[in-house]
């Protein structure tokens, strides 16, 4: 397959680019990326002699038309897709996410070419805490934020292009990511480098928020999986039954890392901070045959420590900025 991957740049688009170069070697991978501050040339240097990086747009009709013409296939990756930023400046998120969506769907639609669009169970909303329920494929859109409701928007809109002019689509919306490559104003990133730059880690509120962890390399497994075999118009939910509060996730990470596990901050909360995320993933499973291989979250979360551990030069240059920031919003 020629496929085009956009924000292959960013931490699960360069994840799938690296695991399509390894086991699809009979594919051709063109990255369009805009290189935002979230892009990085460096998390594509394994796989540089064997991919195309075309740094643009994903609203550049004109770029889209072309690459998306010599494709067989598009992974849309591409967005703003930090909730705190979309909070701050919710403009970005929206042209980004939502028009960006639009150009490529334009493009697929005139050149009749395969989509596969990456998006969030954030689309969802939240959940109390004891609520039985998880989010399955009919669980109505109620998104929260800038971020997740930009998202909801570019799900409506893939949607209705695949109803109104028969594009040939699939989404995927999946829980919280985690692993190499992600960029440290995110969560699990922020506290490995915070410790590791001998700054105290910093939990929102009190933590008793849920987040359903799945390592990058389940997720993008998932991906691969629906694009050979998922039915075009339909979505799929992806998720590792990896439910834990931010709590826990953190005290975790500070044994794992031979500190205190109570050696960290409380600091403000977000602004409309979604309580709780749950995927339920049967339908993926009992449909594709898809099963997440890295179970053990503790292993996973010692293996992206030692990423970060080993990795300083990829982001060491970008800690200090996203540290001030952070502090400006007493976060
Ligand atoms: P990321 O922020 O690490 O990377 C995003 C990439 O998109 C960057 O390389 C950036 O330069 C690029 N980009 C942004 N705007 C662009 C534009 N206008 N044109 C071209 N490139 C642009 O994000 P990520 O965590 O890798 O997320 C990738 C996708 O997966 C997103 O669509 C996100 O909504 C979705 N997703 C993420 C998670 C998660 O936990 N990280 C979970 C579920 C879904
Ligand atoms: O320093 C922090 N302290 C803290 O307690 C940060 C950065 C976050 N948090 C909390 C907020 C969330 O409850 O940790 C949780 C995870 O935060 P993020 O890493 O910002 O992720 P989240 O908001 O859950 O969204 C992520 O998962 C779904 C991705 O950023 C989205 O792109 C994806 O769609």
């Amino acid at each position: 397959m020629r496929l085009l991957v956009t924000g292959g740049a960013g931490f699960i688009g360069a994840n799938f680019v690296h695991a399509t170069v390894r086991d699809y070697p009979e594919d051709t991978v063109t990255v369009l990326d805009a290189m935002t501050y979230a892009g990085c040339r460096e998390s594509l240097a394994v796989v540089d002699d064997d991919i195309r990086l075309v740094e643009g747009d994903v609203n550049d009709a004109e770029l889209v038309a072309r690459l998306v013409a010599e494709s067989d296939a598009v992974v849309h990756f591409a967005a703003e897709t930090h909730v705190d930023n979309s909070l701050a400046d919710p403009q970005s998120s929206l042209r980004a996410n939502v028009l960006g969506t639009f150009t490529i769907l334009e493009a697929v639609r005139r050149h009749g070419v395969r989509l596969h669009h990456v998006s969030t169970d954030e689309v969802y909303g939240d959940l109390e805490l004891d609520d039985p329920r998880r989010f399955t494929e009919s669980t109505p859109y109620n998104p929260s934020s800038p971020y997740s409701a930009t998202k909801a928007g570019s799900d409506l809109l893939v949607r209705a292009w695949v109803r109104s002019y028969g594009v040939q689509a699939t989404i995927s919306n999946c829980s919280n990511n985690y692993g190499p490559y992600q960029h440290v104003e995110k969560f699990i990133p922020r506290q490995i480098t915070n410790v590791l730059t001998g700054r105290r880690p910093k939990l929102y509120g009190k933590g008793a928020n849920v987040r359903d962890w799945i390592h990058v390399e389940d997720h993008n497994d998932a991906v691969r999986s629906i694009l050979a075999k998922g039915q075009p118009g339909r979505t799929y939910l992806i998720g590792a039954e990896g439910e834990r509060s931010n709590l826990s996730v953190l005290r975790t990470l500070l044994e794992l890392m031979g500190r205190d596990p109570d050696d960290f901050d409380h600091v403000v909360d977000r602004a409309g901070h979604d309580l709780r995320y749950a995927i339920d993933p049967s339908a993926l499973s009992a449909e594709l045959g898809w099963k997440p291989k890295h179970i053990d979250f503790a292993d996973g979360l010692r293996a992206t420590i030692d990423w970060y551990r080993d990795n300083e030069s990829w982001w060491r240059p970008l800690k200090d900025t996203v540290e001030a920031r952070y502090e400006k919003r007493g976060q």
